[in-house]
């Protein structure tokens, strides 16, 4: 039974994380970074540049028209999912290494996510875990008594989220089989979609993600009331640490999707935690500005479909 993301527990299925790996087709100069506005790991990853104080060029992919697919981006990041960040033509891909990254190469000089040596093993136990949690299937899953909110609605009915990306990825498999980079990734990409796929449709697998995710709640609960927190630090660190920017973002999402109170008690302390985390300018500039949903997605989305009328041949 699967109760957590691929890209968590099966490396023979996805692409290992790139670090600074120069790409001819990524842009040369600058800090870059390839997200969706809605995305759960570009908003950690926006909020970690926020955090830093890092200036850095937008380049949206819009994963409601499949963009993640075309060729120019499949081939920065073959895993062909969001986000990616390219600095001066090097890339590195996977959230939790992305930040990573950034942190090492910036934190000193920021004064940033300067986790100390005792502490360290601990944040990446709750960096870990927060990445390990199937958010995926909870967004797209049917919980029984939980309606969605727009745009997700019926976008996601009965799997046809995913089970529209395995027949273009079908159809990309075939217009690219002589492109052996591209035809791997997109073969590599639906064999994930589909292991996805199965545990979202399969209503006792989705059952199971709830419970496991609230076991995980629990253990998170107990973490704030026995660790740093509950002496005015942070998750797992006396300042603000990477294991911060991961679990704000994941109970932002699991609020917006209207699970908070399937999942945890209204009065507990992840409730002032995640209000604590929100209510930071980096969360406010990285995640909740980039959340209006008509500026940021439906806007871009009319845009896209306008210019695609005007080119015969589509990016995928
Ligand atoms: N944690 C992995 C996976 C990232 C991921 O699943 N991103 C989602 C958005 S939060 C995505 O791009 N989904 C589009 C797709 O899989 O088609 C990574 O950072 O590489």
């Amino acid at each position: 039974m699967r109760l957590k993301p691929v890209y968590a527990t099966d490396p023979e299925l996805v692409d290992k994380p790139l670090t600074d790996v120069p790409s001819p087709w990524a842009p040369k100069k600058g800090i870059h970074l390839y997200h969706f506005p809605l995305s759960l790991d570009s908003q950690k990853v926006r909020q970690g540049l926020e955090e830093m104080g890092i200036d850095w060029q937008s380049h949206v992919i819009l994963l409601p028209a499949q963009q993640q697919f075309s060729p120019s981006y499949a081939r920065i990041n073959s895993r062909c999912v969001v986000p990616t960040l390219v600095i001066d033509g090097r890339v590195t891909t996977d959230t939790v290494n992305i930040l990573t990254h950034l942190a090492d190469r910036f934190g000193v000089a920021k004064n940033c996510f300067n986790t100390r040596e005792h502490e360290k093993e601990d944040v990446s136990y709750w960096v870990d875990k927060a990445a390990s949690l199937f958010i995926e299937a909870l967004t797209y899953g049917d919980i029984d008594g939980v309606k969605k909110p727009f745009p997700l609605g019926n976008v996601s009915e009965h799997g046809r989220y995913h089970q529209n990306k395995i027949a273009l990825l079908s159809r990309l498999i075939v217009k690219y089989q002589h492109d052996e980079t591209l035809k791997l990734a997109y073969e590599k990409k639906r064999a994930v979609i589909e292991a996805t796929q199965k545990a979202i449709v399969t209503s006792s697998q989705l059952a199971a993600i709830v419970e496991s995710t609230k076991a995980e709640l629990r253990d998170l609960e107990r973490q704030l009331s026995e660790g740093p927190f509950d002496s005015g630090g942070w998750l797992a660190s006396d300042a603000l640490s990477l294991a911060d920017i991961q679990w704000g973002v994941v109970l932002y999402r699991l609020r917006w999707l209207g699970l908070e109170a399937l999942l945890w008690e209204g009065e507990s302390r992840i409730t002032s935690y995640a209000d604590r985390v929100i209510a930071r300018e980096s969360f406010q500039n990285g995640v909740v500005q980039w959340s209006r949903v008509g500026r940021k997605v439906i806007l871009p989305m009319l845009q896209h479909r306008l210019s695609s009328l005007f080119k015969r041949d589509s990016a995928l």
